[in-house]
C-alpha cells in the first residue's frame, strides 16, 4: 500500500477557517486553459471530481443534487418553457436535465471555456452527452457579452456559474441581471447558483437587494450537494410572471425519468428555509 496520502481541499474555504478534504486516488487529466486550470481527479468517496481553479465544480457521487434542481424548479413553474439558456455549465448536467422535458425545443448553452466542454466530454460522460442532441446550441462566449445580443427570446434562463471570485464575478452584478431581464420573455424565469446560507449570507443579502428591485417575483431555494462548501447550496428564483409553488406543474414534475434526488414534494419544500435564514431575503 502507498504511503502517500493525497487530500484536496479548497483553499477559500481554508483561508476562512473550515473546509471538506476529499481523499484523491489519482489525478486523470490537468489542464491550463485560456481561462482557468481543470483537473478531473478520481476519489474513493465521490467518484470523479471536476475541479477547476482549486473549486470543486462537481462530483459523480453527488451532482445530481445539483443540476436536477437547478433545471427542473424553474422548468416545472413555467407553463411553456420552449426556448432555455444556460450560462455556464460546460459539464452538461444542466443541459441532460432540461432535456428530460418535451416542452423544451432548443437549449442555448453559452459557456466561456470550450477546454470544459471538451474535458468533460472525454471524463463523463453521463454528463456531456447531452451536447450532442439535436436541440442543443453550444456558443463559447462570455456569458454577458451574449446576453446583449439576445433580447426577449428566453422563457428561462439559467445561470450554472462557479463561485463569485475571479473570472465569475461579473455572472453576479446588477448589469448582469438587468441584461438577464431584458433576455427573458415577458413572462421569464431566471435560476442561478446562489452560493451557501450559511457562509455567504451578507453576499445573498446584498445580491437579493438589486434582484427585488428587477423582478417582481425573487425567491430562494435549496439543495443539498455534500462536496460543496457547507454541504449545501443555494438557488435565487428570479420571475416576471410565475410563482414557483403557487404555479407548480405536479404533474410535469411527476413525469420526469430518471431521477436521483428532485420529486414534487421536494420541489415545494426547498423552498423553506430555516429561521436564521428567512429575514434575509
Ligand atoms: N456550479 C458550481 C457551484 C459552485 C461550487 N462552489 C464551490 N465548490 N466552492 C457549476 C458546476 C456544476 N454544473
Amino acid at each position: 500500500m502507498s504511503q502517500i496520502d493525497l487530500w484536496f481541499g479548497e483553499q477559500y474555504g481554508r483561508e476562512n477557517g473550515r473546509y471538506l478534504n476529499i481523499k484523491l486516488d489519482n489525478v486523470l487529466e490537468k489542464i491550463v486553459s485560456p481561462f482557468q486550470e481543470i483537473y478531473v481527479v478520481n476519489s474513493p468517496a465521490f467518484g470523479k471530481v471536476l475541479i477547476n481553479d482549486g473549486v470543486v465544480m462537481l462530483t459523480e457521487a453527488d451532482e445530481a443534487g445539483y443540476h436536477e434542481m437547478i433545471a427542473h424548479v424553474p422548468l416545472c413553474s413555467h407553463p411553456e418553457p420552449r426556448e432555455v439558456l444556460v450560462i455556464g455549465g460546460g459539464d452538461g448536467g444542466t443541459v441532460r436535465e432540461l432535456l428530460k422535458h418535451p416542452q423544451v425545443k432548443r437549449v442555448d448553452i453559452c459557456e466561456i471555456d470550450g477546454m470544459v466542454i471538451e474535458i468533460c466530454r472525454k471524463h463523463f460522460p453521463n454528463l456531456a452527452n447531452s451536447f450532442s442532441h439535436e436541440k442543443v446550441h453550444i456558443y463559447l462566449e462570455d456569458g454577458a457579452k451574449f446576453l446583449t445580443t439576445r433580447k426577449g427570446q428566453y422563457d428561462v434562463i439559467i445561470v450554472d456559474s462557479t463561485d463569485p471570485i475571479g473570472p465569475g464575478a461579473t455572472l453576479f452584478t446588477e448589469q448582469f441581471y438587468r441584461s438577464i431581464s431584458s433576455s427573458l420573455k415577458e413572462d421569464g424565469i431566471a435560476v442561478s447558483q446562489m452560493e451557501s446560507i450559511f457562509w455567504h449570507t451578507e453576499f445573498i443579502q446584498n445580491t437579493f437587494l438589486y434582484l427585488k428591485k428587477i423582478f417582481p417575483i425573487t425567491t430562494y431555494y435549496y439543495t443539498m450537494v455534500p462536496t460543496y462548501p457547507s454541504g449545501m447550496i443555494g438557488f435565487s428564483f428570479c420571475s416576471k410572471k410565475y410563482h414557483p409553488i403557487e404555479d407548480f406543474i405536479v404533474e410535469r414534475a411527476e413525469e420526469i425519468p430518471d431521477l436521483r434526488y428532485y420529486h414534487s414534494e421536494l420541489h415545494r419544500a426547498a423552498f423553506q428555509l430555516p429561521s436564521f435564514a428567512k429575514n434575509i431575503f
